[in-house]
């Protein structure tokens, strides 16, 4: 009776775990991998894990094997057997671990040499994805070197092939972490770093900044975009392609744009600035300053008062833009979309 009492002291902390695992967001996870680093990394993850268990178990059950075998029983008062040393127990768990960590090292080493290999993917050649990143306080830049423009926030790959990137950070140190497709790299000033990913299916998977950077690191999300070759060439040349006058009808929010400067910080196609996120295909964000959904209301806040919404960050505020001008500036923000 009193092992229920106790057994249900914890129907609380197993109701939070139950509720708890629907936490999260999809593709957020490196426990639902989806390419092969992010794969290796959970196969080992699951292989400690089953060494572990194998160990606690047997070392568990010995214990309480020997408790209950050797106990002193009533009316016992001799003293055991004095013993000093055995070595043949010695040798036996001694030789156990050496086998466990040799398991557990065969797959450790090959796969670091699989982690490291940043050479092009073999398949693809030359055409092999190379993307420039840079952390900054508090957003990602993505640059496409080779095709000669620069993306902010989110960052395009083809399905199945290998990525590399090259890993840089204007600012302090932060860390490139994009949980569903691999393990995380810092990204240091001064210091270029190198990854590689690869998506093994289309989606949209998040990616998190890994290392304490300031006030607003909590916010300085990016999602990594899995579209299939053809796709994916598709975007490349939407992004490529010549930014054309804007119409009459966005005329005047391009000149907002213009005359609160704007510009300078933002690049609307080519390679542009790297002072603010590149807007180029800014229609098709689906949040503002990396977490913030992308509706109207919340751009609006987002321009005039920033640092309300991301302690921190390097946008000033923009307060005094009237209404009209604001509607005509989201409006012109909101044509700024490559598919069109
Ligand atoms: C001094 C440079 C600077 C100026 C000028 C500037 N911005 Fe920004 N802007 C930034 C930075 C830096 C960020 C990224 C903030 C962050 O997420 O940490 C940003 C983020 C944004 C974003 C969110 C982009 C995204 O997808 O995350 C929008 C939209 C934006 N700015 C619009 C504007 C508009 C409109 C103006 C002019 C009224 C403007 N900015 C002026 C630096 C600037
Ligand atoms: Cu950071």
């Amino acid at each position: 009776m009193k092992l229920w009492k106790t057994a249900w002291r914890f129907l609380p902390l197993s109701l939070l775990a139950f509720v708890l695992t629907a936490c999260g967001e999809t593709n957020l996870t490196a426990l639902d991998p989806k390419g092969p680093q992010s794969q290796w990394l959970f196969d080992n993850m699951l292989l400690s894990l089953y060494i572990m268990a194998l160990v606690t178990i047997v070392v568990f059950a010995i214990f309480f094997i020997i408790l209950a075998k050797y106990r002193r029983s009533p009316g016992d008062d001799e003293i055991p057997k004095q013993v000093h040393g055995n070595t043949a127990l010695e040798i036996t768990w001694t030789v156990i671990p050496i086998i466990l960590l040799t398991i557990l090292a065969v797959p450790t080493i090959t796969g670091q040499f699989m982690l490291a290999d940043t050479e092009p993917d073999p398949e693809v050649g030359e055409n092999t994805v190379s993307i420039k990143v840079t952390g900054h306080q508090f957003w990602w830049q993505f640059d496409y070197e080779e095709e000669g423009f620069t993306a902010g926030q989110e960052v395009y790959i083809p399905v199945g092939e290998k990525v590399i990137f090259e890993l840089h950070a204007q600012d302090v140190q932060h860390s490139f972490w994009v949980p569903a497709l691999g393990g995380k790299v810092d990204t240091i000033p001064g210091i270029t770093n190198h990854l590689w990913l690869e998506a093994s299916e289309p989606g949209v998977f998040k990616g998190k900044c890994a290392e304490l950077c300031g006030p607003a690191h909590a916010l300085m999300d990016f999602k990594v975009i899995a579209l299939e070759r053809e796709e994916y060439d598709a975007w490349v040349a939407g992004m490529q392609a010549e930014v054309e006058a804007p119409t009459e009808a966005l005329a005047d929010g391009r000149a907002v744009f213009e005359e609160n400067g704007c510009i300078g910080c933002h690049a609307i196609g080519g390679m542009g600035t790297a002072a603010g996120p590149a807007l180029s295909n800014f229609a098709n964000r689906e949040v503002v300053a990396g977490y913030l959904e992308n509706n109207d209301t919340n751009l609006e806040a987002w321009i005039r008062d920033p640092e309300s919404l991301k302690q921190g960050n390097n946008m000033p505020a923009f307060p005094q833009i009237s209404d009209s001008d604001m509607e005509a500036l989201i409006g012109y923000l909101r044509s700024l979309d490559i598919k069109n």
